[in-house]
């Protein structure tokens, strides 16, 4: 049985009293569900502000913590920045780099994508690089071009043998309630398989009535979830709909 990633990007939401909650509702469902933990990687990303709290109420149910963003630098006068190094000392074990949010609101460009990976990589952090077409690259037939473009970028330098993650989400999909079917998923999720061997996760509009289908398939190893993972309810709902 293969190993389901759930990660759940709370994107600006949520609050101190939420993740306490969100850690009681888990720890409810995993004494319901003790086998679950070993099949799965379960990592929350709050806002930075949060990350302390989601680390003292997580560790101990097995759920890691990951931040949303990093610097591309190191410690040193970045106003407004927050270095790997500070993530890691917190309890990090992942950071989300190039999400679209980033990308299309911040104009994040694939080198500095691939500057702020390398520098997670140097604090021993293991990036979830996003890639993802919009609804006009992919109705003018260029998905392919996109996803290999970016990733080609984005894994710059890497050395070999490095630990990360890829999250294929399509644009189109975030957050608007359409999720890329599972048979286009599996083909873009393959493509990105074939070419760098490691998980690859699909984002975008996931949740728990349409979880199974996408993550049955054989070249996608879970879900990075926004909506649905702000409470613990759907969270876990789709983890039970497909274990
Ligand atoms: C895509 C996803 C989480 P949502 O951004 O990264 O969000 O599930 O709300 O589409």
């Amino acid at each position: 049985m293969k190993k389901i990633f759930l990660f759940g990007n709370w994107k600006m939401n949520q609050s101190l009293r939420a993740t306490e909650n969100f850690a009681a509702e888990s720890a409810a469902f995993f004494s319901e569900r003790p086998g679950l933990k070993a099949e799965t990687e379960i990592c929350i990303f709050p806002p930075f502000v949060l990350i302390p709290e989601a680390v003292k109420n997580f560790t101990n149910l097995g759920v890691t913590v990951g931040a949303q963003n990093a610097s591309d630098h190191g410690e040193g006068a970045y106003t407004g920045e927050v270095a790997p190094s500070m993530l890691k000392e917190a309890g990090c074990r992942y950071v989300i780099v190039g999400h679209s949010e980033r990308r299309h609101i911040y104009g994040e460009s694939s080198e500095l994508v691939n500057k702020k990976a390398l520098n997670c990589l140097t604090s021993g952090l293991i990036p979830v690089l996003c890639v993802g077409e919009t609804l006009e690259e992919r109705d003018a037939g260029r998905t392919t071009d996109v996803i290999s473009d970016q990733l080609r970028k984005g894994v710059k330098d890497f050395p070999a043998g490095a630990a990360y993650v890829v999250a294929y989400e399509p644009v189109w999909a975030i957050g608007t309630g359409r999720a890329a079917s599972a048979e286009d998923a599996e083909k873009v999720c393959r493509l990105i398989k074939d070419s760098v061997r490691v998980p690859v996760l699909y984002g975008g509009s996931v949740k728990p009535s349409n979880a199974a289908e996408l993550f049955s398939r054989p070249s996608i190893d879970g879900g990075l979830i926004g909506g649905a993972s702000l409470k613990a309810r759907d969270f876990f709902a789709i983890l039970k709909n497909f274990r």
